[in-house]
């Protein structure tokens, strides 16, 4: 048995992209399923997710933050976001969405992933604010090349009211596009296209039911928009890959030594990367 027959012999039946999905996802980049979560799986993760929240998990190694404010305040976070969350919440890692997420990437790179890790964010009721239009890479380490995924799960129904994904199809063919940090200020964590880079006019929407997932490319332009509805917009995002490469000379990210986060701050003091 050859590795990919190996691979898709291991996770049978978890995972069930035809040869179609797997085309669509290489050539425009991403890809919306209606579910992911098993439906007697999603209170549970739901109530783990808003603890965590709650509990302010990973605050103090700077795993905990406002994704598009200056961090200063914890009781008051614009956009509260976690990364690590599986690091407060071990049992994550072991519910069945974790294992078809992983099944899922095991498929569309035809190899298992090297790692899968998470992080979250929490868009509250009635937020204002976008997630701007970015790509993923423009955040990761400059000296090294990548070929990865990640998988945004929506918690509970979204759509273009309440800050569903959407995409420009095609858009991870081309470079990692200028980034700066959200409404250049420095402290915040969030990026932000710098200036009119991209063509958007083809954008995406990808409303979801509960537990469906969307799949993005590392390098595909993607943004979600303000959260009207009545209820916090929660969605928790699985980002695996194969082993990052790493480069002899790194990509030029300026955007990554002007940062001057809080949450950098408090993850020194902590220790932490
Ligand atoms: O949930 C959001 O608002 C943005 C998520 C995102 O940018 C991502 O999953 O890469």
């Amino acid at each position: 048995m050859d590795a990919t027959a190996a691979v898709q012999a291991q996770h049978a039946g978890m995972s069930d992209l035809t040869i179609q999905d797997l085309a669509r996802y290489h050539v425009d980049g991403f890809l919306a399923r209606p579910a992911l979560v098993p439906a007697d799986e999603l209170p549970r993760l739901t109530a783990i997710y808003d603890d965590l929240f709650a509990r302010r998990a990973g605050r103090e190694r700077g795993d905990q933050f406002d994704l598009f404010g200056d961090d200063r305040d914890p009781q008051r976070p614009q956009v509260p976001q976690i990364l690590n969350p599986e690091r407060y919440a071990p049992e994550l890692a072991q519910m069945r969405f974790w294992a078809a997420a992983r099944a899922l990437l095991a498929q569309l790179f035809g190899r298992e992933p090297a790692y899968l890790g998470s992080h979250a964010i929490c868009k509250p009721a009635g937020s204002p604010l976008p997630t701007p239009w970015h790509q993923d890479e423009a955040y990761w380490d400059a000296g090294k090349d990548y070929c990865a995924a990640s998988i945004w799960i929506p918690l509970q129904p979204v759509d273009e009211a309440s800050g569903c994904m959407h995409f420009v199809a095609r858009s991870h063919l081309g470079d990692i596009l200028p980034h700066r940090h959200a409404g250049n200020d420095p402290r915040v964590h969030g990026l932000e296209l710098d200036g009119a880079v991209a063509d958007l006019a083809g954008a995406v929407a990808c409303p979801l039911p509960a537990g469906g997932c969307t799949v993005h490319h590392h390098r595909l332009l993607h943004y979600t928009g303000a959260n009207r509805a009545a209820v916090p917009r929660r969605a928790l995002i699985l980002v695996g890959g194969l082993e990052p490469l790493a480069r002899l000379r790194p990509k030029d990210l300026p955007w990554a030594a002007a940062a001057r986060t809080a949450r950098a701050e408090r993850a020194a003091r902590a220790g932490a990367a």
